[in-house]
Parts: C-alpha cells; structure tokens; sequence
C-alpha cells in the first residue's frame, strides 16, 4: 500500500513540492545484527526520522559492498556501532525532509553513500577532504545505513541522482563508484598509460576497469577463475590469474611492457597489495583501497628509492568525485554489473563474497 503511494506521489510531484513529508510509516523491514558474527535478522523496524538537516529517503536498491562484510565481521580496529543496520549504496526517493534543508525537494531521487555527514568546519572538510574529517559519521557503519527501505542522510553529503536514473544500477556507484574513480584520479595517469586492477573481478574492480578505460588508460585486469572473462568483458585487454601464474610480477611487467604506471588495490589480500610495489612501474604510483584486516603493505626500501615510487591511500571520494563518478554512469560511460536479490537475502550475498564467488555487484531490492 505504502509502496504503491510513494510511487503515486512521483507522479504528482506539483502537488507534493513544498511539502516537508509525504505518507511515511512508522515501521519498515530492514536486516539488522547485534553482535559481530551475529544473525543478521530481517524483521520489522522503527522508520528512523530525520533531525533538521537530514532528508529520510525511501531507499529501493542497495548495494552490497565488502565493507559491509567487513564491519559484520568486525575486521577493524574502529569499532562500529552495535546493533548496526549496514549498507552504504542506497538509492531511493526523498520521503521527508528535516526544516533546515534547502537542497532537495519531497520526490527528489537521492543516494546514500558511505559518508553520510562530515563536520564540514574542520581543516579536512573545508579543503573537500570530508572522508578524513576526524568526526565523520559514516553510513551502514556509525550510523545505520542502507539494508532498511528508509534511511536518514545529512542533506549536504548526501547524493543528487538524476531524475529517470535507473536506481538498481546506480547504487553501487555511491561507493565502488565513487571510490574507484577517486583513486584512478589519485593515481595521476595520463591517457594511454597502463593501470592494473588488482581485484578486477569484484565489485569496485569491475566499475574501476571501465572508469579507467572511460579515461583512456590501459587495463591489465588481475584476479582468477572464472572472473577473467568477466573482466575482460568489462574492458581489461590483458589479465593475469594470480592463482595459476608462477612469477606473476614478471608476467605483469612483461605485458605492461615495463610494468603499470599506476596499481589500484581493490583486492582483499595484503600479499596482493605488497606485490604491486614490486611490479609498478618506475615511478609509479601504488593506490590503496582494498582493507584486508591487519593488512601491512611491505615494500622494499632499497628498490622503492631507486624506482622512486609511491604508495598513497584513497578513501571513498569527495562530493564533487560523487557527481562527477555518477556523470560516468548517467551518460552511459560505465554500466553496473549488478545482479539484484531481494533485501531479505543479505545473509546469502555476504556469504558469497566471503567465498569470492561475486562477479562485480549484488544489490539488494528492500522490497522483498
Ligand atoms: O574507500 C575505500 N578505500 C574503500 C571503499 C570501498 C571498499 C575500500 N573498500 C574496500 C572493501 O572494504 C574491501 O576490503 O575494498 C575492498 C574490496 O571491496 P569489494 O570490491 O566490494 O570486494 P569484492 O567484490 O569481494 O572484490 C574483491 C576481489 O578481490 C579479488 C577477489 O577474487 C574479488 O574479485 N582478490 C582476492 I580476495 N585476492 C586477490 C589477489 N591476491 C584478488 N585479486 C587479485 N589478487
Ligand atoms: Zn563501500
Ligand atoms: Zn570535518
């Protein structure tokens, strides 16, 4: 019923405009877990509302990202908050709107993604660092996120989507998307250089093939099984298996002719990371994303010095990398490779990626 209303209401935007809510419930469905590990239980739960600088959006599609397994799991040291609804690729529709919100309209296609506000006053946040600002509150992590069909995002950090945009396929662009461009960008390519994808086959791997070939470089694609031809169908015109193939260093210098000028780690595997210091290219540049827990990077001093390379972090994206990552996706430059479940299913996807059995991206549809 409810459902049906929302959608109605779409189609009558005139009338609704000006309105600070539309008909919302007080219940929903989301998955929520209470300890790490814990069940993550599908049930019946208070619609959150929004304090005066917050939209709540009606979310459709969700995508799953590994860091949703992660903070399941309680890989990292920085403790999220318990009991936790997780989630941070929510695509939906403005529900209501808190009395300080000028920037979006009740009807108004919105995205949740991993910051959901900053303190936007700190040193960070006022040079377009929001990710690093030290009071951050972070979507599906520190404040309940997307696996739940209505969630509440801080109006300025939240995303503008394009009215028509298809919300099953932009989802996993508020995170993966988002952050993949960020740290191609963070690389510093220029066109026709070489990038590797460690990790191509995965969800922020596939969408960083394609945003790397959108921007003109090369993409040699490293990951295995049956994620090869997936990543070459995503745009990798060389691969190379890291499971089959004996010198793998070797193998990516050889036919990057030289080795990639840029590396970005988006694979959950610290001996991946430390590999890549040693067949970037001379002064290449090491991007990581990828958060193995406890992971070191080890990189050889002496041969870091004398190929003189860097090794830089690349946290999500700023809001300006958010519109400019979903731009790619609006004008058709990058495609989500989504396989949609329904929002009850979670325990079945985090259970596949654990396994590594994903090809790019589950969303979740929080209507079944
Ligand atoms: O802002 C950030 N830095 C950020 C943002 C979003 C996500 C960081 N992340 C992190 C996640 O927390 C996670 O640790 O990026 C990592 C990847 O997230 P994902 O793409 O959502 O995970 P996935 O879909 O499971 O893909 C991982 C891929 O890595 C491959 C797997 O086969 C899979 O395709 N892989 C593994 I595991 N070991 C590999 C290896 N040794 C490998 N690929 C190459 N070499
Ligand atoms: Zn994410
Ligand atoms: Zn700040």
């Amino acid at each position: 019923m409810l459902r049906t209303k929302t959608f109605n209401s779409l189609f009558r935007p005139t009338l609704l405009r000006g309105l600070a809510t539309l008909s919302v419930p007080e219940t929903q469905k989301g998955v929520i877990f209470y300890e790490h590990n814990g069940t993550l239980e599908y049930k019946d739960l208070p619609v959150p509302v929004p304090k005066p600088n917050e939209i709540l959006v009606n979310v459709k599609y969700s995508g799953v990202c590994h860091t949703d397994l992660h903070a399941w799991k309680g890989d990292w040291p920085i403790p999220p908050k318990l009991p936790l609804i997780g989630g941070h690729e929510g695509a939906g529709v403005v529900v209501a709107k808190g009395s300080n919100v000028t920037n979006f309209e009740i009807g108004d296609y919105a995205g949740i993604k991993w910051i959901n506000s900053s303190c936007m006053s700190c040193e960070f946040c006022e040079n377009s660092f929001e990710s690093n600002c030290p009071r951050a509150d972070m979507s599906g992590y520190t404040h309940d996120g997307t696996f739940q069909q209505y969630a509440t995002a801080d109006a300025v950090q939240a995303a503008k989507i394009p009215p028509g945009t298809d919300l099953a396929g932009i989802s996993p662009i508020l995170c993966a998307g988002v952050t993949v461009y960020k740290a191609l960008k963070t690389a510093e390519l220029r066109a026709g250089q070489w990038v590797a994808i460690s990790g191509a086959g995965g969800g922020l791997g596939s969408l960083a093939v394609q945003y790397a070939n959108a921007m003109g470089y090369r993409v040699l694609g490293i990951d295995a099984g049956q994620k090869e031809q997936f990543a070459r169908d995503m745009g990798c015109e060389e691969f190379v298996d890291f499971q089959t193939t004996p010198n793998l260093v070797e193998e990516i210098i050889t036919k990057t002719l030289g080795g990639p000028h840029g590396v970005i780690n988006v694979s959950v595997s610290d001996k991946a990371i430390s590999q890549s210091t040693q067949f970037v290219r001379p002064t290449g540049k090491v991007v990581l994303v990828g958060l193995p827990p406890s992971a070191v990077c080890h990189s050889d001093v002496l041969s870091h010095v004398i190929k003189s390379i860097q090794i830089r972090g690349s946290y999500v994206g700023n809001r300006a990398d958010t519109r400019e990552a979903i731009d790619f996706f609006t004008r058709g430059l990058v495609k989500s490779p989504i396989k949609v479940v329904g929002l009850s299913e979670l325990a079945k996807v985090y259970q596949l990626m654990e396994e590594n059995k994903i090809l790019g991206r589950y969303v979740v549809d929080t209507s079944k």
